[in-house]
């Protein structure tokens, strides 16, 4: 049955099965009751396993087809009417050429299986900042996924009621066929289609299909932001709470900040952080001014390996219950789940991600694929912020960005101002890892921690950014961090994780004019006396050390940057050409 009279849903439900042809449809109305069968059900196939109920209550293993592990950005696309307006970091083709391609492959795909239609709202059901979805599926672990992942159901369709203003998507399995796999946005269609895989990112489509790609372009029209970004909440032990937003490439530590417990003496003195959200951040400008930032979320979908008791306790207590891990090892002795760097002591009567037996005592492979995950309700985190139902999110007195760099970019930085602020994020680079074999300390330009998520031209989306900055009468300040500089060994010289607390203590108190800085041709820098090293191991040389600013290596990067920047041509704006040359001539 039908859980709307929506014409412009039921429309589009019916065109959508005449393609794909499911033997039936379910809608899913959100009750714990229908969620319950739907796992019983995907226990039954083997979809999903159970896992040991007294150690890990609610939770499920799920294991992807071995060539479906990450996101596919190559087959990542934007199709817009014009090429141009996709600009030249994303994949396009025309929408018509698209659509036929697709329509081939959705043809007949739910033949034999269910279709789930899951209503799912992005932000608090019913609040005017809330942005609404649908997406029709063949998988049962994507209804489930989406249950923790988004607000879904019945309150969803009532919220929208009679308008067309949602956001479709159809994702269907398919046969899971590398070669014939799509994920395709279509922003003046509000439409998004996946097709062929089964993994997060690509299958989850209210995540970075719709929160990130197609919000940028509504945000582009509507004056407002949609970014690759934490959010949380510094309370000092005045008992005031100050919020940022920080945007880090993927698997470069957002989830990590977002849950970070203080060091011990911060502890003491009464310090705590609370998480508003680990990955995404719809920002607005409220009626003070200011920019406001509210998680469109409502679980998190974490990276696994590294997850541990001193790295990220927060996170490790949030997937204890009601949460579905997906591509760990499977411990058979007592049934519950592992990954690398969990602790020191990996099962040896276990299953790896690949299904395999897999003895930890002994394997030379790993037994979690590196970007396993874990998806988990948000309202699990110890330190989820009181603000997290906020409907309009928090006031954010910071924008942070940040990426890996063994060398060049210093532990911290404040831009000079706004624009300079966007200058910064838009030259953002990482460097890929020791990993991969002849590659280490490549740079890859990110701007934004956009570059795969961004659903339009990358220059008019730097040109957004500027034009917001005239729009807010009191901008959040804009800094810089690298949490990864290296050693000549090739190791972290900065302890990291609880211990950033101590630059995000620094970069507050430059946003509420509590310190002074030093000008360098880079930006603003703190004065090593200003940094709280006490109880990190760090001594003041070090420190030094990992604020210096090397001329060559940065008028290096100047000319990369010139490279990168040619690539838009025309549509570069003039300000950010402006800051390249400004910050040439500082350095010079
Ligand atoms: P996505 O979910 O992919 O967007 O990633 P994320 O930005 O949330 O990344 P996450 O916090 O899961 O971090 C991924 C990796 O970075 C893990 O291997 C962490 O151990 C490592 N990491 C996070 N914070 C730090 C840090 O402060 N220092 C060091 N050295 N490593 C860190
Ligand atoms: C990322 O890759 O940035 C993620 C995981 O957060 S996914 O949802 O797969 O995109
Ligand atoms: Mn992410």
């Amino acid at each position: 049955m039908a859980l709307t009279t929506n014409k412009a849903v039921l429309d589009w439900i019916d065109e959508k099965a005449a393609l794909t042809q499911p033997d039936r449809i379910v809608w899913i109305d959100g009750s714990e009751a229908q969620l319950e069968e739907l796992r019983a059900e995907a226990c039954s196939t083997g979809e999903l396993e159970k896992l040991n109920e007294e150690k890990l209550p609610g939770c499920y293993l799920h294991r992807t087809a071995e060539n479906d592990v990450a996101r596919v950005e190559d087959r990542t696309f934007i199709c817009c009417e014009r090429k141009e307006d996709a600009g030249p970091t994303n994949n396009w083709m025309a929408p018509a050429e698209m659509y036929a391609k697709l329509n081939k492959l959705y043809d007949g795909a739910m033949k034999g299986r269910t279709m789930y239609v899951i209503p799912y709202s992005m932000g608090v059901v019913g609040s005017p900042f809330a942005k609404y979805g649908i997406e029709l599926t063949d998988s049962i672990y994507v209804v489930l996924n989406m249950a923790i992942m988004t607000r879904v159901g019945q309150a969803v369709l009532d919220a929208l009621g009679d308008s067309p203003d949602y956001v479709k998507g159809l994702h269907a399995k398919a046969g899971i066929d590398p070669e014939n796999r799509y994920i395709v946005q279509f922003p003046q269609d509000n439409t998004i289609m996946s097709v062929n895989s089964g993994y997060g990112g690509n299958v989850l489509l209210g995540k970075k299909c719709f929160a990130l790609r197609i919000a940028t372009c509504l945000g582009r029209d509507e004056g407002w932001m949609a970014e690759h970004m934490l959010i949380l909440g510094i309370q000092n032990p005045a008992g005031e709470v100050r919020y940022l937003a920080a945007a880090f490439p993927s698997a470069c530590g957002k989830t990590n900040l977002a849950m970070l417990i203080p060091p011990a003496h911060y502890l003491e003195k009464g310090w705590k952080v609370w998480c508003v959200g680990d990955d995404i951040a719809w920002l607005r400008i409220g009626e003070d001014g200011r920019l406001w930032a509210m998680n469109p979320e409502y679980g998190f979908f974490g990276v696994a390996p590294g997850t541990n008791d001193k790295s990220n306790p927060n996170a490790l207590a949030t997937t204890r219950r009601g949460t579905i891990f997906t591509n760990v090892v499977h411990n058979l002795d007592d049934n519950t789940v592992w990954w690398e760097d969990l602790d020191k002591n990996p099962p040896k009567n276990a299953v790896d991600w690949k299904g395999n037996p897999w003895n930890g005592q002994e394997s030379t492979e790993k037994g979690a694929h590196p970007n396993s995950r874990f998806t988990a309700p948000a309202k699990n985190c110890p330190c989820i912020s009181p603000e997290f139902e906020s409907p309009k999110g928090v006031p954010i007195s910071a924008i942070v960005f940040g990426g890996r760099r063994a060398k060049t970019a210093p532990l911290v930085y404040q831009s000079r101002d706004w624009d300079h602020g966007v200058f910064v994020g838009s030259v953002m680079a990482s460097e890929t890892t020791a990993a991969a074999a002849g590659a280490v300390g490549v740079v890859r330009r990110d701007p934004m921690a956009m570059l795969p998520f961004c659903g339009y031209n990358m220059a008019r989306y730097w040109q957004h950014w500027l034009d917001m900055g005239g729009k807010i009468a009191h901008p959040p300040k804009i800094f810089n961090v690298n949490w990864f500089r290296t050693d000549d060994e090739g190791r972290f010289i900065w302890p990291g994780f609880g211990d950033n607390l101590r630059v995000l203590e620094w970069i507050m108190k430059r946003c509420y004019d509590e310190v002074e800085a030093d000008e360098t041709p880079i930006g603003y820098e703190p004065r090593p006396e200003d940094i709280d090293l006490e109880g990190s191991g760090v001594d003041q040389e070090t420190l030094k050390g990992l604020l210096s600013v090397d001329k060559d290596l940065w008028l290096e990067d100047v000319a990369a940057i010139r490279d990168f920047y040619v690539k838009f041509g025309d549509t570069l704006p003039k300000t950010l050409a402006g800051e390249l040359d400004a910050l040439e001539a500082r350095l010079k």
